[in-house]
């Protein structure tokens, strides 16, 4: 752009200094050559002036929608990752991927024409920085863990993983989200997960901080406030207010602990064990990649529209028409997938045929449990437990 203007400006110079030449001249087809001249260059200048303008101007707008409540789309579309279709039609429609006995994690990313957002989906935060699904495939004499809701305990992690005789060398963890918040020692927990190589999926409280810290990095703390102000990230399922109590553990995080958290993906597929992990839960009725991502990380329930529900069990009247979504799950299953979850530390542990419960409300005070997936077999251990009141 500068360059540009630059040019126009010393050929507008060099025409500037012929023109005097020409004034001085009395021949009249020379001078008509030099008004042609500069009607053109008159042109180009013009051209080059308005382009760069327009285009500043689109990407101005394109920063202001980033922050502005309605927030378009598309933008937000390219803030997820996006995945290769071939892969996705399998996974949708036969639910049967042979996974390569050698690979370790396949990072799957998401075409966006492919996803069809159900009508009652949220804003993806600009800050989410967000990855729909991992496709992930344990070596095949690995015993491989799936670990509830964290929160922060530590010291309960490490005894689960002592009880377990958890060794990082043949044994795989997956943690089934919101690794942070409420417990002691959330940067704790993330870096003894990456420290394990554990693998993850986004909870509700990780997502949080996971947008707290992205807006921080891009604006600075001091543009949080007023304190009572939301972060304008568009109509989001759980609009933030810059004093959001999620700031404490985002201000703390280094980079390493950032792209660890913000590197658990929504949903993680582990084909070759038939299994699949998310946080909340899925919704039955709609195809994986289509899941609203607000949806899955904080869902327990389908309601009387068939739409996912946060709302808890001990919240329910008894009259509710909400149905736990594993009841609904069950009776519409399309494929192979048992299906394991944490976020319901109401409920708590849940063992049913194709979903497997493993919240069970250790930041409570009540259990860290862990199962295997191979054997079904289920370790549990008593918490200290924290102040709270089941928001899991
Ligand atoms: C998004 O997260 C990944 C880790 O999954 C990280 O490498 C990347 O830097 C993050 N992007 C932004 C914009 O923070
Ligand atoms: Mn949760």
């Amino acid at each position: 752009m500068t360059d540009t203007n630059y040019s126009s400006r010393s050929s507008l110079q060099d025409l500037e200094n012929k023109l005097e030449i020409d004034h001085d001249g009395p021949n009249k087809r020379k001078r008509w050559v030099w008004v042609t001249g500069i009607a053109l260059l008159a042109s180009v200048i013009i051209v080059a002036i308005a382009v760069p303008v327009s285009i500043h101007r689109q990407h101005s707008e394109q920063n202001a929608a980033d922050l502005s409540p309605a927030i378009n789309t598309q933008t937000i579309q390219q803030n997820i990752a996006v995945t290769t279709s071939s892969i996705l039609t399998q996974i949708d429609q036969s639910e049967k991927i042979k996974a390569d006995s050698s690979s370790a994690v396949s990072l799957i990313t998401a075409d966006q024409s492919l996803i069809h957002p159900p009508d009652y989906s949220h804003t993806i935060s600009p800050y989410a920085n967000l990855t729909r699904l991992k496709i992930y495939t344990p070596p095949a004499q690995a015993r491989v863990f799936v670990m509830g809701d964290i929160h922060g305990c530590l010291n309960e992690m490490n005894r689960l993983l002592d009880v377990i005789g958890f060794n990082a060398q043949n044994d795989v963890l997956i943690l089934t989200g919101d690794l942070v918040f409420r417990g002691p020692d959330s940067i704790g927990v993330i870096r003894r997960a990456k420290e394990l190589n554990a693998l993850c999926v986004r909870g509700n409280h990780d997502d949080k901080v996971i947008r707290l810290k992205g807006y921080m990095d891009k604006f600075g703390i001091d543009s949080m406030s007023p304190k009572d102000e939301i972060m304008p990230e568009g109509q989001v399922g759980d609009p933030l207010k810059f004093k959001n109590k999620h700031i404490a553990i985002a201000r703390i995080m280094n980079v390493d602990d950032y792209n660890y958290l913000a590197g658990c993906p929504l949903i993680l597929d582990i084909p070759t064990l038939e299994a699949r992990v998310v946080h909340g839960g899925l919704d039955p009725y709609i195809s994986l990649l289509d899941n609203d991502p607000w949806s899955v990380m904080n869902m327990r329930d389908m309601d009387s529209d068939r739409h996912p529900s946060k709302s808890k069990l001990s919240k329910n009247s008894p009259s509710s028409d909400n149905v736990h979504w594993t009841t609904a799950y069950h009776s519409h299953i399309t494929n192979d997938r048992t299906v394991f979850y944490g976020h319901d530390a109401s409920r708590g542990i849940d063992l049913d045929s194709k979903t497997i419960g493993l919240d069970s409300g250790c930041v409570y005070g009540r259990k860290l449990s862990a199962i295997e997936i191979n054997t079904k077999k289920l370790y549990q251990i008593d918490c200290r437990g924290e102040d709270g009141n089941d928001d899991d």
